[in-house]
């Protein structure tokens, strides 16, 4: 599928349409699994779980950005704080138009700009910050709602996704107390919750359970959604436009119940997917698959 035909600023004017957004996703796993395939290393499991709300976010027309002009003074700002699922932001970026698709095959390589975490000194149009130290990008992303919300009072959203493994991290939590007492309705924090890590099961090496119930308790509106069922994460992104427009002054978290590797069979929902990249036969196999 060629998505080159996504006009710049058409956001407001895209519709939420599940066929179209599914098909999207497929291009963006794809993309994932050659660029991981020519970079030789890299993390396969994470992007292709959060492919679909990736799509959703980036194409479904609930995020306002200018690929021809990055730093937008109105733009929303999205952080992957678990930045080793950068394979999947800049399979978006590119096929948002930010840069040509063909850099995506530079993942990794010495001197690209596509590293194997999102670095702000590169350069990369569409990156707002650095990450990969779990929990900090989510420290940057609070800052950045509160500059929005409570210095320049303008109208701008801030989107941060965290891993579930990332939840682990002491500072995230810190970041949840701070989200809370700046009443934060611009954040839309989402944790990628494939119950997987590095490790092993995200329950069995340390329970960050249950996600809803703490946020909540911090003071979130929370929402837990099946992570591949596109009405369920239209509702969910929907929740958290309304809570930002009628300015209910408390942050929102979507927590998506995915598998890591959705879509590829001999990688989902096992955890020694997390850090690896495919073999050129293996690839094969998952682009296979993944029409
Ligand atoms: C501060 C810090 N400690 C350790 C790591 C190494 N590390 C990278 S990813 C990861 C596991 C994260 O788990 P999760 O957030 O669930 O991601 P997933 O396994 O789903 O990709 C770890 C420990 C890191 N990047 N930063």
């Amino acid at each position: 599928m060629d998505l080159g035909f996504f006009p710049t600023l058409t956001f407001e004017n895209r519709k939420r349409n599940a066929k179209e957004l599914a098909e999207i996703a497929l291009v963006i796993r794809r993309d994932i699994i050659n660029s991981l395939v020519l970079a030789k290393s890299g993390h396969s499991g994470g992007p292709l779980g959060i492919s679909d709300f990736m799509a959703s976010l980036f194409f479904g027309g609930y995020m306002k950005y200018n690929p021809q002009d990055a730093t937008w003074a109105e733009r929303d700002r999205f952080v992957f704080s678990a930045g080793h699922y950068c394979p999947v932001q800049y399979s978006c970026l590119a096929r948002a138009g930010y840069f040509p698709v063909e850099e995506l095959a530079t993942l990794r390589k010495f001197g690209s700009r596509l590293q194997g975490h999102p670095g702000r000194e590169v350069k990369l149009p569409g990156i707002e910050t650095s990450s990969g130290s779990l929990g900090q990008g989510i420290s940057i992303a609070v800052g950045m709602a509160i500059s929005d919300n409570l210095i320049d009072k303008n109208n701008r959203k801030v989107f941060a996704v965290t891993g579930d493994g990332e939840l682990q991290e002491g500072s995230c939590w810190e970041a949840a107390m701070s989200a809370a007492q700046f009443k934060l309705d611009n954040l839309c924090w989402i944790v990628d919750n494939n119950d997987c890590q590095i490790d092993g099961r995200v329950r069995d090496v340390m329970s960050i359970y249950p996600i809803a119930q703490k946020f909540e308790a911090f003071g979130f509106d929370a929402i837990t959604i099946d992570g591949h069922n596109f009405e369920q994460i239209f509702e969910a992104l929907d929740m958290f436009v309304s809570n930002h427009a009628n300015k209910i002054r408390k942050p929102t978290v979507i927590i998506l119940q995915t598998k890591m590797g959705r879509g590829v069979s001999f990688m989902e929902d096992n955890y020694e997917w997390h850090g690896k990249p495919p073999t050129p036969a293996e690839a094969e196999i998952a682009l296979e698959q993944l029409i």
